[in-house]
């Protein structure tokens, strides 16, 4: 026991570590970090390869896993615990039926299990059908997506934000004019942004719902403000929720704010913050 803990602190304190190489089900190959010592190796797992099929959903949804290293197993959970070999096992594609979060995490019986990966999906329980749709602000020239339907076409992006299926804005404010087709009563405003931080792309400062009076003040209905970033994060794809008493809407107004100028701990510091967005969901 005594040895077995000294060398998880050597591999957790990242002493002289060199590269091993595992592969992985997509042709990629994953790197691990290895250290040799005198009774043998242990060294990390990588992380398992996750494949969401779709995260924004009407019926279901699939996730598959894979690690392709012999003896290893992925356990994972939908309740947003922690995933440990108590955990459920995963065995074949897994069939997504609800908004959730999906975390997993590899084991092996001779090394370190892997970090844990996670991807969130989200079930439109009731879609709306829009009239017109105004996007207030220019995204940049290089992340244009597919123009305004990006945003309301019920498909989620990836991590590669170059992909037309995100809009990149810098350093702007993002305001969204909705005329629905009739009024409908809505509760909840998701809006589906994405974090990676090391790209210079931030969350959201705060995201705001308003109900556009005809020519009058418009009403706020409601605002969620979100904290800033103290340190980077790793990448990842996030829905932001904003829920409200149940109100009846046909013109709408959405605001995103923009995180403002990059904080001073971060390399791009002073410069404006870069906000990407790729789906907005009334329900
Ligand atoms: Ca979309």
């Amino acid at each position: 026991m005594r040895i077995s803990l000294m060398l998880l602190l050597v591999v957790s304190l990242g002493c002289s570590p060199a590269s091993s190489i595992i592969p992985t089900s997509d042709s990629t190959t994953k790197v691990v970090q290895k250290n040799t010592f005198a009774q043998g190796q242990i060294f990390q797992l990588a992380d398992p390869v996750l494949s969401l099929e779709n995260g924004l959903f009407k019926e279901s949804t699939k996730v598959t896993l894979a690690l392709h290293y012999p003896e290893t197993k992925i356990y994972y959970t939908l309740d947003n615990s922690e995933p440990t070999s108590s955990s459920q096992l995963y065995d074949s594609a897994i069939q997504i039926v609800q908004s959730g979060t999906l975390k997993a995490k590899a084991f092996h019986p001779n090394h370190l299990p892997s970090n844990i990966v996670a991807v969130s999906f989200l079930k439109i329980e009731n879609p709306i059908s829009t009239k017109s749709i105004e996007v207030n602000a220019t995204p940049h020239e290089n992340y244009q997506g597919k123009g305004t339907k990006t945003l309301f076409d019920q498909k989620k992006g990836s991590l590669n934000f170059r992909t037309s299926e995100w809009l990149g804005f810098k350093g702007e404010d993002v305001e969204i004019n909705i005329t629905l087709e009739n009024e409908h009563s809505i509760k909840q405003l998701v809006v589906s942004t994405l974090r990676d931080v090391g790209s210079w792309i931030f969350p959201p400062a705060a995201i705001e719902i308003w109900m556009i009076n005809n020519g009058q003040t418009d009403t706020l209905i409601a605002k969620k403000e979100f904290q800033k970033l103290e340190k980077a994060p790793p990448p990842s794809l996030k829905y932001l929720t904003l829920d409200f008493p149940a109100k009846s809407l046909k013109e709408i107004k959405i605001i995103v704010r923009n995180n403002g100028l990059i904080p001073d701990w971060h390399d791009g510091k002073g410069t404006p913050a870069w906000l990407f967005l790729d789906e907005i969901i009334l329900q």
